[in-house]
């Protein structure tokens, strides 16, 4: 009878964590009669948050696609990340900088989600993640390609499971010559068009500081899922969303491909070897630090550039205030004077303005420079280092950059999150430890009853292989 009952109630629990999703046939809808729900009278932030109740079985590892999960975490979404047992992701332990504590890599990358360890590939570990396919709305994975297949979770098999689920991935590559390439953040750099576009002319490719192989892709990627969600409320059913790196680079890389079709018509004049009379190749050269829109621009040194590696701005020599720029920079003629008054006439020159405007620039500090520019509309960017944006006080006011605290190292900063909404607001939570709240998804999440739970942690399924004792 005890058992019963505890069988009862493990599942009415189950069946109240699956109700928390929110069903929108039962929200009250808007007399009106324009389909949307009844307006809420919740002050504005205290109506939860925009994806509440919307559950994630997070496999993500490394960068891409755990940059995902945790802006959907700060969405709303609970996010249950699954760990290999004993190791977790790979991050926790790389480039450590506290003894003992998971790494920043890590924890930068893994807020306001929760942890539990599960073997994927053992039995009881495979019947936990069935249960956790059943019951969550999306999953997400980044795994090597065909390595969730290899695990036993095909689409075939998850949507036999849960025909709802959204299954979402971020691989290098999309179907094609290289679809079972393993890739990380360069390699998609790389073949996205981003590194053949930057750098300097003479020298060799580069990778930018910007992860936008990764972050970027996790980026596209929960934008697919909110997407895939919304359909769902429609269909009713879950659908696959793939976004792959070199697509997502590419994508970020636009202009650049617009470039490419505007040289087989023509020099690229914006391009400042145009101006220096170098002529064009077949493919988008190197632009150094040319803006990629039709306004000029290059990066100049500031006062202090001799000792400070980033006293530099960067400076638009945008046409609408070219008036503005002459009068301050002191060369009030150039305002009239036919050879520098139109665009046109500058293109061939810009190499010597910005020469021009450098000595002016190199009198003044970056942030003096962007106090008189600004004064007339004038745009320019400081370069700012990391530590001054660590210290920048108007960032740590927003949220961008937050102060978390955190049980095994400590104080760190982290970038919070950076969509902004006034009905939805992120608090930023610490990264959780490796498998810290397997129990409570096991019972409250997934509600396994006690003899289950044990069955299953007795298997092994869930943590680390004993280590073998060295014969004496
Ligand atoms: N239990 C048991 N096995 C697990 C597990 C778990 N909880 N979690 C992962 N594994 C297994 C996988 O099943 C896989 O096993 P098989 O190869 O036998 O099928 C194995 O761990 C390794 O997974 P992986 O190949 O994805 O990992 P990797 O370190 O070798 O490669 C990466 C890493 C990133 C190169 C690869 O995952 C990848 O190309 N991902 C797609 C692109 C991507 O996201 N890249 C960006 C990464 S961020 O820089």
């Amino acid at each position: 009878m005890a058992k019963k009952q505890k069988k009862s109630k493990a599942k009415a629990a189950a069946k109240k964590s699956a109700r928390k999703v929110v069903k929108l046939s039962s929200v009250k809808k808007d007399k009106s009669g324009n389909g949307l729900p009844k307006m809420s009278s919740k002050p504005y932030g205290r109506a939860g948050k925009a994806l509440t109740g919307v559950r994630i079985l997070d496999f993500t590892h490394v960068q891409s696609g755990p940059t995902c999960t945790q802006l959907l975490a700060w969405l709303g979404c609970d996010v249950i990340k699954v760990e290999r047992p004993g190791v977790g992701d790979i991050t926790r332990g790389q480039l450590v900088d506290v003894k003992g504590a998971d790494s920043l890599y890590f924890t930068m990358l893994n807020h306001n989600k929760r942890s539990i360890t599960i073997d994927s590939k053992h039995p009881q570990g495979m019947r936990v993640l069935e249960a956790l396919v059943k019951t969550c709305d999306v999953l997400v994975e980044n795994f090597a390609p065909g390595a969730l297949d290899r695990m036993g979770l095909t689409w075939e098999r998850i949507h036999k499971l849960n025909p709802r689920m959204i299954v979402a991935s971020v691989k290098g590559f999309g179907p094609g010559p290289y679809e079972d390439c393993k890739v990380y953040e360069n390699v998609a750099q790389c073949a996205g068009g981003s590194a053949s576009t930057t750098g300097f002319r003479e020298g060799p490719p580069l990778v930018t500081g910007a992860q936008i192989g990764d972050s970027g892709t996790g980026l596209h990627l929960a934008l697919g899922i909110v997407a895939a969600l919304y359909q769902r409320n429609r269909t009713g059913r879950g659908q696959k969303v793939l976004t792959a790196m070199q697509d997502g680079v590419l994508n970020l890389c636009r202009v650049k491909l617009r470039d490419q079709q505007r040289i087989t018509k023509g020099p690229l004049t914006e391009y400042s070897q145009y101006g220096e009379g170098v002529p064009f190749g077949a493919a988008v050269p190197r632009a150094g630090n040319d803006s990629g829109g039709g306004q000029p621009g290059w990066i100049l040194k500031c006062k202090g550039w001799e000792t400070d590696p980033d006293a530099y701005i960067y400076f638009i020599t945008q046409a609408p205030v070219w008036l503005a720029i002459c009068d301050l920079i002191g060369e009030p003629t150039w305002k009239t004077d036919p050879e520098y008054a139109t665009p046109r006439a500058r293109l061939p020159k810009l190499k010597a303005i910005f020469a021009r405007i450098e000595q002016w620039t190199m009198t003044k500090t970056k942030f003096e420079v962007m106090d008189a520019c600004n004064a007339v509309d004038i745009p320019v960017g400081p370069i700012l280092s990391m530590k001054e944006i660590a210290e920048e006080p108007s960032l740590r006011k927003t949220g961008t950059v937050v102060e978390v605290d955190h049980p095994t190292r400590g104080k760190y900063l982290s970038v919070g999150n950076p969509i902004k909404m006034s009905d939805s607001i992120s608090e930023v939570t610490r990264s959780p430890l490796l498998g810290e709240h397997t129990d409570e998804i096991l019972k409250d999440v997934l509600g396994f009853a006690a003899k289950d739970i044990a069955e299953i942690k007795n298997s092994g399924a869930l943590s680390a292989p004993k280590k073998e004792e060295k014969a004496a």
